[in-house]
């Protein structure tokens, strides 16, 4: 594959840009390889290419039932920060977020990523204090994020109304260098950097069984044939109950509909994020100039990818008190996504009752940001058979063993 410069699409600009190679092959499946991820997301993608970048697993294929990108990866408000309270979560989420910082270097593809800050809302005593916990343990964890009263945070955002009317806004924590990058374009810069270093990508392929022996995994079965493997990545997110079942368990893992939205574009208006938790909203200013608001998860289990509908009134009623201007603005787009929620709201990576198969999911509402330490930590765990410091801590016996790792009640999250 061609590298992208200035002097490539000044020569190509020569053929009429006739000439550019596809961005990635479309291969046939073949009849056996060394591992098998089932998802082509973010966090599937990822886990392909550092197979191949840090370890040097190249015989890898990442079987995908859509088109690579289409579930939660293409579907989310592309937040990154890593203002996380527990130890291990700040590690794996610093680490992508760090990570994040050269990857457009890493791809020659530009995904982006714009730390623009991050800024957390509080607007409860309840919640000022929850963030200042969070601030004194990402200081201990080296992760640069400080608190910030109303004036600073009126000085950051200008647009921004602090006095309600059901509740004032009473400071904030800030991460300057959280931010977005573009969601798809992160998911096309992996599979780009995997095939070329001879992953298979195989779309429109569903993985309908899991094959197995006495001693564990032996291969799959597609809806484009059988494929033999002794390594099966489950990587499907809001699918996860569904493939554990075809492998042979069973996971602590619900499954429920996501939404956000868009405006149409205006003038720039506001250059970072702001998460407004407590009426609960979420809101930044994409390139394009609309503005992207994130909504509320779905209080049933559901497998649609459009969320109900209730939750746009909702989400505009809590943004509108926030930014009293989006109040004359018109939505253009509405969707959602099918999110995998764990009960303490932390990730599962890990192996599995069964000998050869590794899972990752559990993202739930916040697995965008994650993307690059997830897939590093999973290449890791499937390369050497166990998983390493950074994906230890989210093992699938937490849930047996009562080892929780709380990032819902105790950090004040959000869903
Ligand atoms: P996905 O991208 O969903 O990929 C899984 C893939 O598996 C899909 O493409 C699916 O088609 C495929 N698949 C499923 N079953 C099979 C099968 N049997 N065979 C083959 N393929 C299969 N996170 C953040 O960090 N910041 C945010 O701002 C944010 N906002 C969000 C807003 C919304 C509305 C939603 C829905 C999510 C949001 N998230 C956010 C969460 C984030 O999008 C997800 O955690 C993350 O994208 C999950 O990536 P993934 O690769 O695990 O899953
Ligand atoms: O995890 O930061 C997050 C997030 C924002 C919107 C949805 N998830």
């Amino acid at each position: 594959m061609g590298r992208y410069s200035a002097f490539a699409i000044a020569k190509q600009a020569f053929s009429h840009h006739k000439g550019w190679d596809r961005a990635w092959p479309s291969p046939e499946p073949k009849p056996e390889y060394d591992v098998v991820i089932v998802g082509a997301g973010g966090h599937g993608l990822a886990t392909a290419y550092y197979l191949a970048k840090n370890h040097g697993v190249r015989k890898v294929a990442v079987i995908e039932k859509g088109w690579l990108g289409g579930g939660n990866t293409g579907r989310n408000t592309t937040i990154i920060r890593s203002n996380y309270l527990q130890p291990s979560s700040m590690a794996i989420f610093e680490k992508a977020r760090s990570l994040y910082e050269d990857l457009s270097q890493e791809f020659n593809y530009n995904i982006m990523f714009s730390p623009r800050g991050v800024l957390m809302l509080a607007q409860t005593e309840h919640e000022l204090r929850a963030w200042k916990r969070t601030y004194h343990a990402n200081r201990i964890a080296g992760i640069e994020s400080e608190m910030v009263t109303p004036r600073q945070i009126k000085e950051i955002v200008p647009i921004i109304n602090l006095s309600g009317p059901r509740y004032p806004v009473l400071g904030g924590l800030w991460q300057p260098r959280g931010g977005t990058a573009r969601h798809d374009a992160v998911a096309w810069g992996y599979a780009r950097g995997a095939a070329e270093m001879g992953v298979d990508i195989i779309q429109q392929c569903e993985v309908t069984g899991v094959d197995r022996d006495a001693e564990g995994v032996t291969g799959v079965q597609t809806t484009k044939g059988a494929i033999r493997t002794k390594k099966l990545c489950i990587v499907v997110a809001g699918n996860s109950g569904v493939m554990a079942e075809r492998a042979g368990f069973r996971l602590p893992v619900e499954s429920v509909a996501l939404q956000a939205l868009v405006s149409e574009p205006i003038k720039p208006a506001m250059d970072c994020v702001v998460m407004a938790n407590t009426v609960h909203g979420y809101m930044s200013q994409s390139d394009k100039g609309e503005m992207v608001i994130g909504g509320g998860a779905d209080g049933f289990n559901n497998y649609t990818q459009r969320g109900s509908f209730h939750h746009i009134e909702e989400t505009l009623r809590a943004l509108v008190e926030t930014f009293p201007m989006i109040s004359r603005l018109k939505m253009l787009r509405q969707w959602g996504g099918v999110v995998d929620m764990t009960g303490d709201r932390s990730p599962i990576i890990g192996t599995t009752p069964v000998p050869g198969v590794f899972i990752n999911c559990g993202w739930g509402t916040g697995g965008f940001k994650a993307i690059p330490g997830s897939g590093w930590a999973t290449a890791e765990m499937v390369a050497k058979g166990t998983p390493g410091d950074l994906a230890a801590p989210f093992s699938l016996d937490r849930f047996t063993e009562g080892r929780m790792i709380d990032e819902s009640v105790a950090a004040a999250v959000a869903h």
